[in-house]
């Protein structure tokens, strides 16, 4: 499965905005945790692994983070700074998230609980399971 941007939609009125990710259209998995990601020291990168089976969308729903995609043959970077657009990214790709502008708060929709067994922690391993995938 390729990764790629999902569009979030963001219902306005004069009192805000609500963005609602629901159902099976927008996602091709089904949501089982959430968590999020802030007070990150400036500099600081974060991912560097790949996962086995686990889906996720990626959503910066404030600040702005660069996200750098590797499949083990071609690397793609994505810059999330609209809480309206998440990035899917499906099982098999090494991540590594940086650039983490001050007070960004990145969510997380995955498809799993937390299962460390579904990491790939070591990039020269992750290039031979996706090899071998
Ligand atoms: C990913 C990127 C985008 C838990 O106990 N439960 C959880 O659900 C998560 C996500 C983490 N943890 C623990 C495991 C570590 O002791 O929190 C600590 C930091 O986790 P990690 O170093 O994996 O954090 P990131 O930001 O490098 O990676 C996380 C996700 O783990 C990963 O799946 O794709 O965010």
């Amino acid at each position: 499965m390729q990764a790629g941007l999902v569009e979030i939609p963001l219902l306005r009125d004069p009192l805000g905005a609500i963005g609602v990710v629901e159902g099976d259209a927008l996602l091709p998995f089904e949501v089982k945790r959430f968590y999020f990601i802030r007070d990150v020291p400036s500099g600081a990168v974060r991912g560097s692994h790949a996962h086995k089976v686990l889906n996720q969308l990626i959503v910066a729903l404030s600040g702005s983070v660069l996200v750098e995609l590797d499949n083990g043959v071609t690397t793609q970077e994505y810059s999330l700074d609209n809480p309206s657009v998440g990035l899917h990214v499906p099982p098999g790709y090494w991540r590594t998230l940086r650039n983490f502008a001050p007070d960004t708060v990145v969510a997380v929709l995955a498809s799993n609980e937390y299962i460390e067994s579904d990491y790939i922690r070591d990039y020269d391993d992750f290039l031979s399971w996706s090899r071998h995938a």
